[in-house]
């Protein structure tokens, strides 16, 4: 090559480096607008190729141009758009949409024996365009034509050619079309032996005066970060099993369990071990976003953060509310939003505040698990635990006992994965738990098959309990035939399971969302747990057991003063729980009592209830922060989003429990990757700017951690180095030990027995004359099922998805990428619906379109859909990813601002619908 040639293509290079290395820079656009730059691109005879380039830059206003270049950025390379192109080398040669794969470890390879860096600062991936286009520069600059030739051919034509061609297929502006069409040319140029393009370009970038700038790439190679494999933990859902990282240069690669743990017994389900491809996804916030004209633009920290601190500040006391999907970290963001005096908002009461309000003041806890080790007899109501369950360790517990010869009931309108495995599969009615479990307690109470001595000694409130099973309340026993009618579950198979049950000698009965996602679940959970405390099954051998965690100290050390809360208005007041529920939301914006909000790693528009309810009210605040790690739908209505780094990111410590108590350690397993923080910097960042002293006064969380654990046998090193310190033993009748249900001083659970002892009788219900006995309340007819809406509609979950979290993991979307509408066979064929027909659902509050799956598995006039699908971004949203996408089917049915009466939790599993041929 000549050294004409040479020096015309390293120009090139470092032009294109330039132009994609980040947002367009003004300069960029005066250049490529000015006459120079035309007048070099028409007499070199290049102009068609760049025409579309050049054209954008000379129109209009040059400020409003940069502008619209600025959304296209942020659209196509910061996720902000449905249409992302990205800048990433894996993500066209490899089989997997997933960033830092093979060619990662090849470039820096080559960097490394080129002696040879990315800069420290550069906030991107070593695998980005603009490092491969400028490395090919460097080594023409240096006269390395065969390195050149072997790099430029090996590396960047495997996949440069697909990048600028997805540009000019996907740019919103002629600013990157145009540069697609530069750089196409450009490659073709370089490939070709006629050097007229390379030439001409180099002459107008000469002639425009064009400066590369401060290289990325420099001098000094970076030595490869040895593999490690880190112990630590899942955060993909609630259950925290323990968790092997494994991690190369940095680089997250895969995960497995940590042996022995107490959480996981050293496995992972299938969401713990893609966790890599969380970290990994292509489809992750990289940068601030601010919203303007409608559109997003990237932002620096500093500017993002000073306009979030001013907007806040403007927000009157007590109508800034902050949402919280999720505990992470949580004492940091809790003190922070506390010492604002915000209303909080969390995941618990859009999930199962109800059942709460029963067992946290019935019981000690909110659900204590049951110990399935040496279970011979199971009932669960509505809980699917091979899908959902909390720790793989009590998932291959019951599975063992299921292999050990257990009997296993399932209450159940739908044939969940866990009804498949039962020996007694219950086709109940949605919504009549209550009355199931009452009846199962009149057979154990009037055949007097309870245990005697645990209701003696352990329980109150037993002779109403009595009173209200055999009706001499209401003159309406509660009897297996009265069940029948209520339930559809034959008035035998009640009696008999009572009868097993009561026998079994350990046994546990438990409910989740399937009761506490109904408008009477407050209820009906009582009555289930009703049944462990007729048959003294709290801490026995297969029975629920006690939870016990430690607490820990506080995270604030000598000389550092956590701010002080400051009172917040109870935005509602339900029966048994005053807060905010966000199920209320629109509401709760019309009435002026929120103004403002900061949602932190949980998307509302998809979780909340009726989506275009809570869309409205989130369009009318006067701010909406949205911090997440992808774009969720929330964060389009959003006025800043701010980039969270993943939760294998940054550290925390729990105190945990499952039958041991322990603490568990989630490690920072790779560095914030892009222009992310962690929410602590968050924090800390807006706390500065706000005159907030004191919230995150730490160096880094280590700091925060080790702060914790003072005055304890633990220390942080140890806990690091194991992942888990396992604090107490598991132990049947712990409550013997304790002298009644609430664990000892120093440890925690989430709620407290005020009597000690199991109440039959719910105190605090009877403290505020709410009824407090369990039982089946029927459902007021506005929501019941009728003619014009004869089915009834209820969300369910799936074992490889987690909420609406796991969507842009490919590694999950290809187990499940779309869901349907589970019905009834025999409801479909009078329907005349067939599999994979397009059906119409609709409420009397909203409507969605979805193909149908009829099955024998489902009771019949009940539909159901998995949770979670519904993402305008994202695999979900990205038309490259057609075969991935579903429907958010409680969003389009739930009615409105419509919640359970104890403690606010919106009836996902109770909708009122009807279903008819879509078209
Ligand atoms: N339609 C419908 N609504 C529901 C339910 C349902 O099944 N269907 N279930 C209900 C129940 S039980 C619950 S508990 C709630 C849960 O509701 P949420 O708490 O709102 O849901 P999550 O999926 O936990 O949080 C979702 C957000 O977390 C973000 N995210 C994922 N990983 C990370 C990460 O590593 N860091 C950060 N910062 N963000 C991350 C995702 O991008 C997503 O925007 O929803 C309730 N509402
Ligand atoms: N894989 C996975 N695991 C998870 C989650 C996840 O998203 N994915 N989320 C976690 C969270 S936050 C929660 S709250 C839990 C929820 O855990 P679960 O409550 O087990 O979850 P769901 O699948 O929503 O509901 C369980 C069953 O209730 C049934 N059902 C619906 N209506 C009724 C009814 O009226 N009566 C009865 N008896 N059954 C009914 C449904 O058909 C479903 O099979 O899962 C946790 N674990
Ligand atoms: S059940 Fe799966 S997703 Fe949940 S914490 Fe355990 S490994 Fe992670
Ligand atoms: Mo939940």
């Amino acid at each position: 090559m000549d050294t004409q040639r040479q020096n015309d293509l390293a120009l090139g290079f470092r032009f294109l480096a330039a132009a994609l290395q980040d947002e367009p820079a003004a300069e960029l656009l005066q250049l490529l607008a000015g006459e120079s730059f035309f007048k070099g691109a028409e007499d070199s005879g290049f102009w068609e190729r760049v025409q579309r380039l050049i054209s954008f830059c000379q129109a209009g206003d040059a400020q409003e141009q940069l502008a619209q270049a600025r959304y296209d950025y942020a659209d196509l390379f910061l996720n902000a758009g449905p249409d992302p192109v990205f800048a990433y080398h894996s993500l066209y040669t490899e089989k997997v949409s997933t960033v830092q794969q093979k060619p990662l470890f090849d470039l820096r390879g080559r960097l490394r024996e080129l002696d040879l860096r990315v800069r420290e600062d550069f906030m991107d991936l070593d695998e980005h365009i603009a490092v491969e286009l400028e490395l090919c520069a460097w080594l023409l600059e240096q006269s390395r034509e065969d390195d050149f030739t072997a790099f430029f051919g090996e590396s960047l034509m495997a996949w440069a050619p697909q990048f600028f061609a997805r540009l000019q297929e996907s740019a919103g502006t002629d600013f990157y079309k145009g540069l697609g069409d530069l750089g196409a040319a450009f490659l073709e140029c370089v490939q070709g032996s006629a050097g007229g393009f390379c030439a001409g370009l180099a002459a107008a970038l000469r002639a425009a005066g064009f400066a590369p700038g401060v290289p990325l790439l420099v001098p000094g190679a970076k030595p490869a970060e040895p593999d490690r494999e880190i112990p630590t933990h899942c955060y993909t859902c609630g259950a925290l099993c323990g968790m092997t990282a494994k991690v190369s240069d940095g680089v997250m690669q895969k995960t497995g369990g940590l042996p022995g743990d107490p959480k996981g017994g050293g496995k992972v389900c299938p969401k713990g071990a893609a966790a890599a491809r969380h970290v990994n996804s292509p489809h992750r916030l990289k940068s601030p976003l601010i919203r303007e004209n409608g559109r997003f633009r990237k932002a620096g920290w500093d500017e993002a953060l000073n306009l979030v601190a001013v907007k806040l500040q403007a927000v009157p006391e007590g109508k800034l509310a902050y949402f919280r999907g999720n505990d992470y970290a949580k004492f940091v963001h809790e003190a922070f939003f506390d010492a604002l005096g915000c209303p909080k908002g969390t995941h618990r009461t859009m999930c199962d505040n109800s059942n709460r309000m029963t067992n946290e003041h019935t019981l000690n806890d909110k659900r204590p698990w049951i110990n399935y080790q040496e279970s011979e007899y199971i009932i669960l109501f509505g809980l699917n635990e091979l899908a959902t369950s909390y720790g793989q360790r009590k998932t291959a517990e019951f599975k063992k006992a299921l292999s050990n010869g257990a009997e296993l009931v399932v209450f159940d309108p739908r044939k969940s994965e866990t009804a498949a495995k039962a020996t007694e599969w219950l086709q109940i009615v949605p919504g009549t738990d209550g009355a199931a479990a009452m009846a199962m307690a009149y057979v154990i109470i009037s055949e007097d098959l309870y245990d005697k001595e645990f209701v003696e000694h352990w329980t109150t409130g037993f002779a109403e309990f009595k009173a209200r099973v055999l009706g001499e309340e209401d003159g309406v026993p509660r009897t297996p035939q009265w069940a029948q009618e209520i339930t559809g579950v034959p008035a035998e198979a009640l009696e008999r399971v009572a009868r097993e049950f009561a026998a079994a000698k350990s046994k546990g009965a438990i409910s989740w969302t399937g009761l506490a996602q109904t408008y009477n679940g407050h209820w009906s959970t009582a009555a289930v747990q009703a049944l462990n405390g007729l048959c003294g099954t709290f801490d026995a051998p297969g029975g629920p057991s006690l939870p016990f965690k430690r607490k820990l100290g506080s995270a604030w050390g000598e000389g550092q003063a956590k701010p002080e809360k400051k009172a917040a208005p109870k935005v509602n007041d339900f029966l048994l729980w005053s807060g905010w529920s966000p199920a209320l939301f629109e509401d709760q914006v019309n009435e002026g009592k929120l103004q403002a909000m900061v949602c932190y790693w949980g998307d509302p528009v998809l979780t909340w209830g009726n989506s275009e309810s809570v869309k409205r009210g989130l369009e009318k605040l006067d701010f909406l922060v949205v911090i997440d790690a992808f774009m969720c739908n929330t964060a389009l209505l959003a006025d800043v989003v701010l980039p969270e780094s993943t939760w294998l990111e940054h550290p925390d410590l729990k105190p945990d429990w499952l039958y041991e108590a322990f603490l568990s350690y989630f490690a920072e397993v790779v560095k914030p990757m892009y222009d992310t923080r962690p929410m602590w910097r968050i924090c800390q960042g807006l706390a500065e700017r706000m005159g907030v002293h004191g919230a995150a006064p730490w160096s880094s969380l280590d700091e925060a951690h080790a702060n914790q654990l003072r005055g304890t046998p633990w220390t942080l090193e140890e806990l690091k180095e194991k992942g888990f310190i396992i604090t107490d033993e598991a132990r049947y009748y712990k409550y013997k030990e304790w002298s009644g249900l609430n664990p000892p001083e120093g440890y925690a659970s989430s709620g407290k027995s005020r009597t000690g002892k199991y109440n039959f009788v719910n105190p605090v219900s009877a403290e505020r004359g709410v009824d407090a006995l369990p039982d089946h309340k029927p459902i007021d007819a506005l929501y019941a099922p009728d003619v014009e809406y004869p089915f009834i509609f209820g969300n369910f979950r799936l074992f490889v998805h987690e909420h609406c979290s796991t969507f842009n993991n490919v590694q999950l979307m290809k187990l499940q990428g779309t869901n349907s509408l589970v019905m009834n066979d025999e409801d479909a064929a009078e329907l005349g619906l067939s599999s994979g027909d397009q059906v119409r659902v609709s409420s009397p509050w909203g409507q969605t379109e979805i193909p149908v799956e009829p099955t024998p598995d489902m009771r019949r006039g009940v539909l159901g859909a998995a949770g979670g699908f519904g993402h305008l971004r994202g695999l979900e949203g990205d038309p490259k990813f057609p075969q991935f996408g579903g429907v958010n089917a409680p969003g389009a049915l739930m009615p409105p601002n419509s919640v359970e009466p104890t403690g606010g939790t919106p009836p996902l599993k109770y909708i009122k619908a009807r279903v008819e041929k879509a078209g």
